[in-house]
């Protein structure tokens, strides 16, 4: 085999036997190699972004590692914003660019010229701050090497991307045709360990009357969401909240879960986290979209314990008093043992905040101008979607609308969480048709954000995947307009003032795609479920549609707009002394 060869092969045996790519001269041999292995494949995007969004899609969807191939140069560098949304929610990834041969390389020349070869850029020191490892191949024997560590290393521990950069000329080079690969080793955690920690956490709720519990991604990250749903379910009377990139992982029909915290989270889940007394966060990084720019605001009489995979997550909580621990949450099911004994005050308390909030987050905007609500729609549509759909959110107020209301069951449900990109969900959704090619696949997304990667709807239409894409449509950046309703007295600058949308209707047909328009819940049909195809659905919103709850900036997580009375405030934070922030 030369490397190229090498590269296909590699990865068909790791199960990732298709290629998501836009090709050019440094990767051809790349791309050469993978057309003639009889048994990998690839798939042609419009942009290396969209390449990179999509691969990233695929762990997501059922752990298989994506893997994008790019050109030098431009190629590489349009790369990085799917590569950054792998990192920020460690999701495995592999991208491999290729490079000018290294006889015109400036490195190899040893000279300090930006560029020798043309389209030769140094992609590894620019991807090295959003991936787990980044690394330049010099000869065959490097490549075999390093394709195994760097595969590795994505699967490995906290999970991401990696990225290989191949120069032409080790592209070219004969490697032989044996395939090295040792799986990495996991160990499993000392018994001894196991006890240690198991102690630790009885400890954390011995004395606990309002305990609660954050399930956070890592839980599904690390593969143990059946292990923490069924301690989850056997103590049913410890009230849990979740994370937006962990609500997938469970049945939204558990008795004890109470929805998703932060500043764009349910009311009711908010309530529980500012009240509990012992807040155990399994695998969540508790960024300030879920504890408020005012981390001490939040949970502030509880004691909190982090379990995290990544030590320098929990030096995060050096000078915060937290617990922490330091545990791969693959096994958890080891060191969660403990029954906690929740008060009978506290259960009561837990009954109330569910019957009073539980899925009934929806704005009031709509009701006052009878307008179409994009809370109703999305759940008309969680009503009629499969029960296994694959189901992925934008960025902006059409991601808070989805993650505020959607009740998940068996569905898959994701978003590109910690990066939040425009324009993640779409490719997003081409990368997992394309995996899954008998699943339904439904994008949300905002019609600005649907503009960044509306050229994909080629790689859609050609492949002829059976994706729905909804944009909610308010003619504007909806969640920025917000925002400066509050700081900028409602200066749309860049938001309304100057932004432009086109015709949506016009493109899709120009691209071949099916296009329905929503102007009312009724115009949400079974029609457009049935349609076997590619399809843009525009819901038609009123541009001011405001996301709600939702919380303003020096405010605790408790204290959401649109604001409640005081009074009720005061009564609902029974365990704490809060009021309304001045
Ligand atoms: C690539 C990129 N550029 C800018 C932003 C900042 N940003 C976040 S949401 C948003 C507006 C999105 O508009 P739209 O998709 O219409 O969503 P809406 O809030 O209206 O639902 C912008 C500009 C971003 N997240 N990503
Ligand atoms: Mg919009």
């Amino acid at each position: 085999m030369i490397g190229a060869e090498y590269i296909a092969e590699f990865f068909r045996q790791r199960g990732s036997d298709k290629f998501f790519l836009v090709t050019g001269g440094a990767c051809a041999f790349i791309v050469d190699a993978i057309g003639r292995n009889p048994k990998t494949d690839y798939v042609c995007f419009q942009h290396e972004q969209a390449a990179a969004m999509a691969a990233d899609s695929l762990w997501r969807v059922d752990r298989t590692v994506g893997v994008t191939v790019a050109t030098s140069g431009p190629g590489a560098t349009n790369l990085i914003t799917g590569i950054a949304c792998s990192y920020f929610d460690s999701i495995p990834t592999v991208h491999i660019t290729g490079q000018v041969n290294q006889s015109e390389s400036a490195n190899f020349i040893g000279t300090k010229v930006r560029q020798a070869g043309f389209q030769e850029t140094n992609i590894v020191d620019m991807v090295k701050p959003i991936t787990k490892y980044a690394v330049q191949v010099k000869n065959g024997e490097e490549l075999k090497i390093e394709l195994e560590k760097a595969y590795n290393i994505a699967i490995s521990d906290r999970k991401g991307p990696v990225l290989i950069d191949v120069p032409m000329n080790v592209q070219k080079e004969e490697v032989g045709d044996v395939i090295i690969y040792n799986a990495p080793k996991e160990e499993k955690i000392s018994t001894q360990e196991s006890q240690k920690i198991s102690q630790e956490i009885a400890e954390f709720f011995k004395d606990a009357k309002r305990p609660a519990v954050l399930f956070g991604a890592g839980v599904g990250l690390s593969g143990t969401e059946k292990d923490v749903v069924e301690w989850l379910n056997k103590n049913s009377s410890v009230p849990f909240v979740a994370s937006w990139n962990g609500l997938t992982y469970f049945n939204h029909d558990m008795k004890n879960y109470h929805g998703q915290i932060g500043v764009y989270g349910n009311r009711g889940a908010n309530f529980l986290v500012q009240n509990c007394d012992a807040l155990l966060v399994l695998g969540s990084r508790l960024d300030n979209r879920q504890r408020s720019g005012n981390p001490k605001s939040f949970a502030p009489v509880a004691k909190v314990c982090v379990i995290d995979v990544d030590v320098e997550e929990l030096k995060k909580y050096k000078n915060e008093g937290y617990k922490t621990i330091h545990l791969n949450l693959k096994d958890i099911k080891e060191v969660l043992t403990v029954v906690p004994t929740p008060s009978q005050e506290w259960i009561d308390y837990v009954a109330s905040i569910k019957k009073e909030f539980f899925g009934k987050d929806a704005g009031e905007f709509s009701k006052k101008n009878k307008s179409l609500s994009p809370y109703g729609v999305i759940q008309k549509i969680n009503k009629m979607i499969e029960d296994d759909a694959i189901v992925i959110a934008d960025t902006g107020a059409n991601l808070c609308w989805v993650f505020q209301i959607f009740h998940r069951t068996n569905q898959i449900i994701y978003t590109a969480g910690g990066n939040s990109p425009m324009a993640y969900s779409f490719p997003a959704a081409i990368g997992a048709a394309l995996h899954k090619p008998q699943a339904q696949v439904i994008a949300f997304t905002g019609d600005g954000s649907f503009q960044m990667n509306i050229q994909e709807l080629q790689t859609a239409y050609f492949n002829k995947l059976n994706i729905k894409i909804f944009i909610l449509n308010n003619d504007g950046y909806g969640i920025i307009k917000q925002f400066q309703d509050l700081y900028f007295e409602g200066r749309y600058e860049a938001t309304g003032h100057s932004y432009s949308a086109p015709d949506f209707g016009k493109i899709a047909e120009a691209y071949g795609v099916k296009y329905f328009r929503i102007n009312e819940i009724d115009d949400v049909t079974q029609e457009i479920f049935d349609y076997q195809g590619p399809a843009v659905i525009d819901i038609i919103l009123h541009p001011n549609t405001l996301i709600e709850p939702k919380l303003e900036m020096g405010r605790a997580i408790h204290d959401q707009y649109p604001y409640l009375p005081e009074a009720e405030i005061h009564s609902l934070n029974k365990f704490n002394n809060y009021r309304r922030a001045p």
